[in-house]
């Protein structure tokens, strides 16, 4: 199915998006094509261009006949590279204006009160997903990438998944991803976060966006991520941050393009102030389009020597506007507006020069490069790319100040900028002082550095960054599971076990031969376990050792009587049947020290509910397993910095473990143990040896190469050969080993 060798470029990119980038309506039985305004499709459109990729979405219309549906798509797929995917009205209603921005859109912008929950919208929410599912399956080809983009389709990467396993699935969220406190309130969040992980690869604005996403999959799902990577089973899911660009030059050449000085000279003439200031926002409660108008307000009330000198020109793109409450909005918006021109009515000037329309990329480019101050202060923002525009724009003229939200995901980047927090009013009326008060100099220092920030991470490297991160992902993942034991090594095993004389099978316990459970002692070995472990024993061929964290009592008692080998302890204790008795592995051992540092595992555990200390004869064990999952976490890298520092030049050391945290003496490790057997006398022409965690890597690293090393649980990060799924699997594959 897969062609790994290929080139990633020359991979066919598979766009998928809740709108198409161009909208369809139909005149007197006409279609009428033009650009859909929006972040996403601004952005990806230059993309779409110029590579041939192909986008799957909602046209806006649905066809009337079947003569209709083939102009449509011929039209759509000939000169637009699009697939449509139609809607009917009921799924509009519900998918997108419902679920989708009464629910979602509200929700991960951390306006939770707007927020309606309503089982029919989510059911339609899947359904429509599904339609878009479908769609992909009929069009893909095994060789493609898919680009699921945006909450619209927060489903569809697991939908996908599940009917093409093997296909290469990014997804990336163009609003922010909320903190887990906000997250959590939605009653569908752990199938969200599934869908989600459908994905190879899952891009974010931000980092604090990335962090929130691992956040709610550890707490709401128990998955943890390493180094970045989520486990989703026999995949490993890359979430990284990715802040969307835009094409720079497109704006920055178009300010000295002859049509866009036209419209500057008509701008300066129909705005005959000394200032310009500038918004830029679709029509949304998120945008602050009211506290960009108070500020303002404020702003002439504070600094009343600026009055009839300078013009707020407010362009708003409609949106939603069959969403009640945008259309509530939209007439505060209008009062709002009538309430401050009236306020300061003086003939021959307008405070505010509000437009309500979409603008064409002229006119738009003509405002930016014109406008003395950009005010652009989202209560809430993904990214907001209009400041990025702003900023490409003013690149050549140099003169422009930008004014910009906190909570905008640009300001993460735009640290020239004048940040504000947007519900400020008093802040933001000051702002806007402070900025037409900034030098022509500094205007054009803090200017230059951002335009040439946005120039460089434009959207041509965020597209390439992001494919080429999908592109590594697909071949990490065809690698891996490549080292699952299954089909043919699983026959080369038997056949190697089946051909030795000599065999050493190395086996950890927990994790490894029996499930995890929450606390130790609540694991025992079971009756199937035992019978395992009998049978291989019985073989004389076999030598058998159980290697284990374990105190040496617990180990006894649970398998003294398979006859089965012991090293207890991570190492301090050995048993060898030809010893036939536990013995120190290193002579002279001692634990005296053990006195001295309860205490502060004890403190620990006082100050980490959940957490207990477990003690061994040469060991001390802090587990935490049972405690919240972030402070368990960061307790336990603060408790092991500790003891590091007070155990350096001594002779004992810390090991992380599986959800624990173990004080042990230095020179014994679960290694050092194997070697116990691994360098006797005994000529092993079969070794096996079977762990899950970070501990038995170090069983790993003394292998021989002929051995088989086997890494429980899918942790790509390990220097075991092959990966087995569960405990389960490891036991099927001990009871499969061919009696000989
Ligand atoms: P949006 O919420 O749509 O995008 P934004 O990033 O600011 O927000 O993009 C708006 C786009 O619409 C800009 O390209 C702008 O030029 C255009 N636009 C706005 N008003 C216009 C007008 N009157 N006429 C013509 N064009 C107009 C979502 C997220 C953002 C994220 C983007 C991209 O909400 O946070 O930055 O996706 O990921």
């Amino acid at each position: 199915m897969f062609a790994p060798n290929k080139n990633i470029q020359d991979k066919r990119i598979v766009i998928a998006s809740n709108r198409l980038p161009v909208s369809v309506t139909s005149k007197n039985g006409n279609l009428q094509i033009t650009p859909s305004v929006g972040g996403l499709t601004t952005a990806l459109s230059s993309f779409h261009s110029k590579k041939a990729s192909l986008w799957v979405g909602w046209p806006g219309i649905n066809p009337t006949s079947s003569q209709h549906k083939k102009e449509l798509e011929e039209t759509l797929q000939n000169n637009f590279n699009c697939l449509p995917v139609y809607l009917s009205d009921s799924d509009l209603r519900k998918y997108y204006y419902g679920f989708s921005n009464r629910t979602l859109w509200p929700l991960f912008h951390y306006f939770s009160s707007y927020c309606t929950f309503d089982a029919s919208e989510w059911e339609t929410y899947q359904k429509v997903n599904q339609l878009f599912c479908r769609k992909l399956v009929e069009t893909l080809h095994p060789d493609d990438m898919v680009w699921i983009h945006d909450y619209h389709l927060l489903l569809l990467p697991e939908m996908l998944r599940e009917i093409m396993p093997d296909a290469t699935i990014g997804f990336f969220l163009h609003i922010p991803f909320p903190s887990m406190e906000i997250f959590r309130y939605l009653p569908w969040r752990e199938e969200i976060l599934q869908g989600m992980l459908g994905a190879d690869l899952i891009g974010f604005h931000t980092y604090d966006y990335t962090r929130h996403f691992f956040s709610s999959a550890l707490r709401l799902l128990g998955k943890e991520q390493t180094y970045g990577k989520i486990n989703a089973g026999s995949r490993m899911v890359t979430v990284e941050t990715f802040p969307m660009g835009i094409d720079a030059e497109k704006f920055t050449r178009a300010v000295t393009s002859p049509a866009v000085k036209k419209e500057k000279i008509r701008i300066q003439e129909s705005v005959n102030t000394e200032k310009i200031i500038l918004s830029v926002d679709r029509l949304d409660f998120t945008k602050g389009i009211p506290e960009h108008l108070k500020a303002f307000e404020r702003f002439l009330e504070k600094y009343p020597e600026w009055q009839e000198r300078i013009t707020y020109v407010l362009l708003c793109v409609p949106s939603r506007t069959k969403v009640q409450e945008y259309q509530q909005l939209k007439s505060d918006i209008d009062e709002l507006v009538g309430k401050i021109n009236g306020r300061f009515n003086v003939p021959g000037w307008l405070p505010v020069l509000y437009m309500y329309r979409s603008l064409p990329f002229e006119e738009l480019s003509a405002f930016y490069s014109t406008a003395d101050l950009a005010l652009v202060t989202p209560l809430r923002d993904g990214m907001n790319l209009v400041a990025k525009e702003y900023l490409a724009c003013q690149d050549q003229v140099g003169k422009g100040v930008l004014v910009l939200s906190e909570t905008a995901g640009a300001a993460a980047e735009l640290s020239e900028a004048v940040i504000v927090n947007p519900r400020n009013i008093e802040m933001m009326a000051e702002a806007i002082a402070f900025g037409l008060s900034v030098p022509d100099d500094e205007k054009r220092e803090r200017i230059g550095l951002m335009a040439q920030r946005i120039k460089k991470y434009n959207i041509f490297r965020w597209t390439d960054d992001f494919i080429h991160h999908l592109g590594r992902n697909m071949e990490d993942r065809i690698q891996n599971q490549q080292r699952f034991l299954m089909g043919k090594y699983q026959n080369e095993i038997h056949e190697c076990y089946k051909l030795a004389g000599k065999r050493l099978l190395l086996l950890d316990f927990d994790g490894t031969l029996v499930t995890l459970k929450k606390r130790p002692e609540q694991v025992r070995p079971d009756s199937e376990l035992i019978k395992i472990l009998g049978k291989l024993k019985a073989d004389p061929k076999n030598t058998i050792v159980i290697i284990s964290g374990r105190d040496r009592n617990y180990l006894a008692d649970w398998l003294g009587d398979t006859g089965v080998e012991m090293v207890a302890e991570h190492g301090a204790w050995i048993y060898k049947s030809t010893h036939g008795d536990w013995y120190l592995s290193e002579p002279g051992t001692t634990n005296q020290w053990k006195e001295s540092l309860y205490p502060v595992l004890e403190q620990f555990s006082e100050r980490t509910p959940g957490s207990f200390i477990e003690e061994k004869t040469y060991a001390l064990a802090w587990h935490y397993r049972n405690t919240d999952p972030e402070i368990g976490d960061i307790r336990a890298n603060e408790l092991v910095d500790t003891l590091r520092t007070l155990l350096s030049g001594t002779h004992l050391q810390v090991l992380l473990g599986n959800k624990v945290v173990e004080i042990k003496p230095s020179g014994v490790d679960k290694g050092k143990a194997s070697l116990k057997w691994l360098e006797s006398s005994e000529p092993w022409d079969f070794i096996l040896a079977v762990g899950d965690d970070w501990t038995d890597e170090d069983i790993f690293a003394v292998l021989p190469e002929k051995a088989w090393s086997i890494k429980v649980g899918f942790i790509p990060f390990t220097k075991a050969d092959y990966f087995l799924k569960s405990s389960n699997d490891v036991r099927s594959l001990l009871k499969s080993l061919p009696s000989t």
